[in-house]
């Protein structure tokens, strides 16, 4: 690559692009670690996308109609600290910079969205930005048909690489967005042939061009050095209506020794080998140290959309004032004032009819209620639609004829379901759900963990949450996803026991603002055990006494969904024989963790037996079983130590002893 020929041919272009290389080589060499390569092959594509396309404003960098750029390279972190911080941002300083990858520094190693605005998603686990972007695309799309053009109208950039295309969720994303015709999505692909292990020969041959165009997308290829093909790709990818690839052939590493080199990819460290390239660059100046003018250049490419900015606000004052708290009130993740007396209305009915419901049904009827109160929800399914009972019947399906729709068919998609959701999140403006399976919480739990770590409440309902699913056996029948699920901080795990806990699960996972819920709901019909109205909302405290002991309290029977009936039937049986019990119903175990001692205690007092019961495995259990004031020899668990089989629910409770019987059997051996 010959750079003076590059330098020569657009030097304004060229010394805000080394900027970026000269920041990255500084910030990877004084944290000795990091990735160089990537933000040096992308800063060209970088500049001008921000030069020339990205809709934004330093000084506003929550502008809720701001184009989104979407680092799915995570690893090319410094790209992003660099065009933040040249554009003006106040939190991303050059101390910041300085401190790259240090405790307490909003430059982490991989960038995450909490941290600092203008870091739209947290990305590292490759592909997840990538498949984040669908789901800030149907946000946008969603909300313009909804709000207008005048006041939703941007696009989504993304820039992945190898790796991002590589990985399985990327299929699923690509699949998706072509389906759904996503045009303001645009990808920036950094085709830079280098991975970690050497050139992407080593393991792939796939013709990614031509993947893209067989899912529906428009394709462009361009040199990703050359800043008048990489504007020109930009304008025309905005005018597609199909979402838009631009391949960009770049060299990991431009103009270092390890350039194009597998080296290029991680930590370039060696001193002499920075200046060198520092040299070739012509950039002169020491450490850290970006001239007046090139900074003020960059500055004003920040300032840029101020007046645009402040056009949009105008407008958002314009609108009437309903309109204009609807929306700020979805933005903000505040429920509408309506909610809640929605909720208490469903939950007396339900204790008054007292049914016998599937708790996935009893989701259904919870949210026939809440979707036409609270109209930012976006609903979906991974092909499981009348299994998951996630759509009712005012939502209509998203569809490049209809943008109004708030369903979604995700297709067998579980993880680009989940990314997508966590990109909706993220955009902001919509609060988004979506089923499959309990069990195939593994497919999507990396964009669930991540839903967790980035503090945003995306609503995962999993149906089919035990061996009482039945028939399709063990494939089927999750065991150790409970407990999965409850090892992942910042996730409340919801396990309801009839259709008021479901609504008031529903109520809190719609309600949280920081925190992504579980909701395991159960395929077969369970009796209403909350046959007793209560406005208040007790699943609120993660667990409560459904039924006190008659006479002297022997033994608690902590349970959960579907085991709480379990539960009440073998209370029946002891309380007959004079054994008195206490049923404590714990749809939620996070909850309950974060309650005060006393409440705790008064829960779970010390004394009498406990037996825990939940068709899952023990693991998560002993806290409340040993912990909280219980004892070994006094506590003892009903649940699975297997895998599931394939048969009919009633027998499989039955042959791994998941009843009445043998809890009754458990509490008398307890009590010796
Ligand atoms: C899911 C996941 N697997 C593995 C990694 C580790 N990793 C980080 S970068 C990288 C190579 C990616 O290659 P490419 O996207 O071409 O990046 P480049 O070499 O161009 O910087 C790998 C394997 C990761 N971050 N995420």
């Amino acid at each position: 690559m010959d750079l003076t020929e590059l330098r020569n041919a657009n030097p304004d272009h060229w010394s805000k692009a080394t900027a970026i290389r000269a920041l990255t080589l500084d910030a990877v060499h004084a944290a000795n670690s990091g990735h160089s390569g990537m933000p040096m092959g992308m800063a060209d594509v970088a500049t001008v996308l921000f030069e020339k396309h990205l809709k934004f404003d330093a000084a506003a960098p929550d502008w809720a109609d701001r184009d989104r750029f979407i680092l799915s390279a995570g690893h090319g972190s410094m790209l992003l600290y660099s065009l933040l911080y040249l554009t003006g941002s106040r939190e991303i300083t050059l101390d910041e910079i300085r401190n790259f990858r240090q405790w307490g520094a909003k430059t982490a190693g991989h960038p995450e969205n909490f941290l600092a605005k203008g870091i739209e998603t947290t990305t590292g686990p490759l592909g997840q930005g990538i498949a984040n972007s669908v789901g800030f695309a149907i946000a946008e799309e969603a909300q313009r048909a909804r709000f207008g053009k005048k006041i939703v109208d941007h696009h989504t950039y993304v820039i992945a690489g190898d790796g991002c295309l590589m990985e399985g969720i990327s299929h699923e994303a690509i699949g998706l967005a072509g389906r759904l015709q996503l045009g303001k999505l645009i990808v920036l692909w950094d085709n830079n042939n280098i991975t970690i292990d050497g050139t992407v020969a080593l393991s792939d041959n796939t013709n990614q061009v031509q993947r893209f165009k067989a899912a529906g997308w428009h394709v462009i290829e361009i040199d990703g050095h050359d800043p008048v093909a990489i504007d020109a790709a930009l304008t025309a990818a905005r005018k597609s209506r199909k979402p838009s690839m631009i391949a960009c052939k770049t060299h990991i590493a431009l103009g270092h020794a390890a350039q194009d080199t597998s080296k290029g990819h991680g930590a370039l460290t060696d001193e002499d080998q920075l200046n060198a390239a520092k040299q070739a660059y012509g950039w002169t100046t020491g450490p850290f140290v970006i001239p007046d003018d090139i900074k003020s250049a960059w500055e004003a490419i920040g300032n840029r959309g101020a007046t645009e900015r402040a056009a949009w606000e105008a407008r958002l004052a314009e609108l009437p004032e309903r309109r204009r708290d609807e929306f700020n009130r979805a933005y903000a993740f505040d429920v509408p004032k309506r909610l809640p007396a929605t909720i208490r209305a469903l939950k007396k009915q339900a204790s008054e009819a007292a049914q016998k419901v599937a708790t996935r049904k009893s989701s259904e009827m919870v949210l026939e209620v809440v979707n036409p109160v609270m109209k930012e929800t976006i609903g979906g399914s991974a092909d499981l639609t009348g299994s998951n009972n996630t759509k009712t019947g005012d939502l209509g399906v998203f569809s490049p004829e209809d943008r109004k729709g708030r369903y979604i068919y995700y297709g067998i998609r579980e993880h680009g379901m989940a990314a997508a959701m966590n990109g909706m999140a993220l955009h902001g403006g919509i609060r988004p759900y979506g089923g499959t399976f309990m069990c195939f919480t593994d497919y999507a739990r990396p964009s669930m963990r991540l839903a967790a770590l980035m503090k945003i409440p995306s609503v995962f309902v999993m149906t089919h949450d035990s061996i009482g699913l039945g028939e399709d056996g063990p494939t089927h029948q999750p065991v150790e996803h409970l407990a999965i699920s409850r090892a992942t901080p910042n996730t409340y795990v919801f396990r309801p026991a009839d259709t008021v806990e479901t609504a008031e699960a529903w109520e809190l996972a719609l309600t949280s603002k920081n925190t992504p819920s579980v909701l395991s709901l159960t395929r077969q019909g369970l009796p209403t055990v909350r046959t007793e109205h209560k406005q208040r909302n007790l699943t609120a405290q993660g667990a409560y006494v459904l039924a006190e002991a008659e006479g002297k309290r022997q033994a608690i029977l902590i349970a959960t969904g579907s085991e709480v009936s379990v539960a009440m039937k073998a209370r029946e049986m002891l309380q007959a024989d004079g054994i008195g019990t206490r049923v404590v119903s714990m749809p939620c175990m996070e909850l309950f963790a974060e309650q005060e001692e006393a409440y705790r205690k008064r829960v779970l007092p010390a004394g009498p037996v406990r037996v825990g019961i939940e068709a899952a495995v023990r693991q998560g259990w002993d806290r409340w079983l040993l912990g909280e004031r219980g004892r070994a020899p006094k506590a003892g668990f009903i649940g699975m130590d297997s895998f599931g089989a394939s048969a009919p629910a009633e027998e499989l409770f039955e042959k791994f002893g998941i009843t009445a019987e043998a809890t009754v059997a458990k509490v008398r051996e307890l009590l010796g």
